[in-house]
């Protein structure tokens, strides 16, 4: 597993803060209030007591950050460089104490906190901060939108807070953010380098709480945007709740995304990308390659070494270093996705699961599965699981491989597997979803828009489209407001 001294370091860091937390707001800490939980998803074990913010700590928090907003945008894009640039080296200095509390508090595995989640954490402050940089030149006659409002999921909780903070500063907006009341940990870690590294009082504040404490930052009415990942049925709540308010909105919702292989890809390659796509975090990702679309030619023989390659996935420890499979953030999503599969059982379908792997006794922990012989319209083909599972299907004509992977309400990510690029390049573009990847899979830049279309949401997030989303132009300041109706 990682060295020890970074595992006593995550306990030590609990341990002195008495593994109970308060809010981030004005770059002070509050008084622990009505508190909840914290577990390690892979022993069950209590981690810490978060508090649950109320409506008036969402308020102050919003006042702390329209105080702080004129003069963050008036810092100009140099001087707000130079606080990013600081906040992407200590990411990197403290990265592996950052890894484990992450690794502990999600279940997701080490290898991967260490080796994915973490660099690109630092990549996207640095990018941003290049961002900063460029703003008069890159968007001249543009502003800060002001105070936002942001609210992540579990799934990669620190990507998705580097995601959603580093263009929002960058652009000199000024933050409430929200982690998701599973994994709240390295958010408030994050706090605590935001101080080290210069962020001024009413920055960058951070609440925790559940829906509720959502919900409040969605209906106030000091926040300009707000920016959401997580389920489609919240995103809808939350267009609901916005519609008409003026708000401006961006949603990155969920998907179920397709993963066609061609009878000529090499198909050993397509294996391992698989793995990558479906079972890289347990299947909890939002652009999860989780409908497979095999050309029928090659079904037999694809299908037979994905088996042999489940056979070898090792599940256990998030930890232990060679572990591939961690543990899923919660009993409540292993209840959701044993349910599915269990449907889908009951419909008929053939569940596969590796016969020798071992589930721990304590935690949340789900195998590896494929399922074959589901209709396009039964839920496990058309619902998002967001679980280690995968489905699959197959085609005979690429056309049919396009319909099948337009057919769903989802529009977020898709692999297109073939050694000719023609027939690659013709299929990809006729696929409405955000990113679709050639021969490969799980690939993301800073620099690259990502986002969906359809029920995955809209906006993106990354790079120059990512900017526009917290930039307003001054042109629009000028313009007289709409008459009252
Ligand atoms: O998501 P929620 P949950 C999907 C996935 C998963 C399911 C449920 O299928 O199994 O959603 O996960 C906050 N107003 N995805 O319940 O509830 C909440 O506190 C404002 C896919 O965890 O959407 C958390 O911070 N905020 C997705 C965040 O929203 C509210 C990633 C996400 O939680 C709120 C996550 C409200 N009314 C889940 N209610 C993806 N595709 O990336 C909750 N929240």
């Amino acid at each position: 597993g990682p060295a020890p001294e970074s595992q006593k370091e995550a306990q030590a860091w609990l341990e002195q803060r008495g593994r109970k937390f308060g809010l981030f707001i004005d770059n002070a800490w509050t008084e622990a209030g009505e508190t909840f939980a914290s577990t390690n998803p892979a022993d069950g074990k209590e981690l810490a007591q978060l508090t649950q913010a109320t409506a008036d700590d969402v308020d102050r928090a919003v006042q702390a950050a329209r105080r702080a907003q004129p003069a963050w945008a008036a810092l100009g894009g140099h001087g707000r460089a130079k606080i990013m640039y600081a906040i992407a080296r200590l990411m990197q200095k403290h990265a592996r104490l950052l890894a484990v509390l992450e690794t502990l508090d999600n279940g997701k595995t080490i290898r991967e906190t260490r080796d994915a989640d973490l660099p690109l954490v630092a990549r996207h402050f640095y990018h941003h901060a290049g961002w900063a940089q460029l703003l008069d030149e890159e968007f001249p006659g543009h502003r800060a939108v002001g105070v936002v409002g942001q609210i992540v999921p579990w799934n990669f909780p620190l990507l998705m807070l580097a995601w959603k903070i580093a263009p929002a500063l960058a652009a000199g907006n000024t933050i409430v953010f929200k982690p998701a009341e599973f994994t709240p940990l390295t958010a408030l870690l994050f706090a605590e380098i935001c101080v080290q590294a210069g962020v001024p009082a009413g920055v960058v504040n951070i609440v925790t709480g559940d829906g509720r404490t959502g919900e409040a930052i969605v209906k106030h009415e000091g926040i300009d945007k707000l920016a959401f990942t997580g389920s489609t049925e919240v995103g809808r709540l939350i267009r609901e709740a916005t519609a008409g308010s003026g708000k401006k909105l961006s949603l990155e919702l969920g998907g179920k995304s397709p993963y066609i292989v061609f009878e000529d890809a090499d198909i050993d390659a397509a294996v391992e990308g698989l793995v990558d796509s479906i079972w890289f975090n347990q299947g909890q990702v939002c652009c999860a390659g989780s409908r497979l679309l095999v050309q029928e030619s090659v079904e037999e023989r694809f299908l037979k070494k994905l088996k042999a390659r489940m056979d070898n996935l090792r599940l256990g420890s998030p930890l232990d270093k060679s572990t591939d499979i961690g543990a899923l953030v919660d009993p409540i999503q292993r209840q959701r996705i044993h349910a599915l599969v269990e449907a889908a059982r009951e419909e008929g379908c053939e569940i596969y699961q590796p016969a020798a792997c071992d589930i721990p006794a304590e935690g949340s922990w789900f195998a590896p599965t494929l399922i074959t012989g589901a209709s396009t319209s039964a839920a496990v083909a058309q619902a998002e699981i967001f679980g280690p599972v995968l489905v699959a299907m197959s085609f005979r004509t690429p056309a049919e491989a396009v319909q099948l992977a337009n057919n769903t309400v989802y529009g977020l990510a898709a692999c297109v597997w073939s050694e000719n690029i023609s027939l690659a390049l013709d299929v990809a573009p006729q696929i409405k979803a955000g990113v679709v990847w050639i021969n490969t899979a799980n690939q993301f830049d800073a620099a690259c828009g990502f986002g969906g279309y359809k029920e995955s949401g809209y906006g993106r997030e990354g790079g120059r489209e990512g900017m526009v989303e917290y930039l307003v132009p001054v042109s629009e300041d000028a313009r007289p407001a709409l008459p009252a109706v």
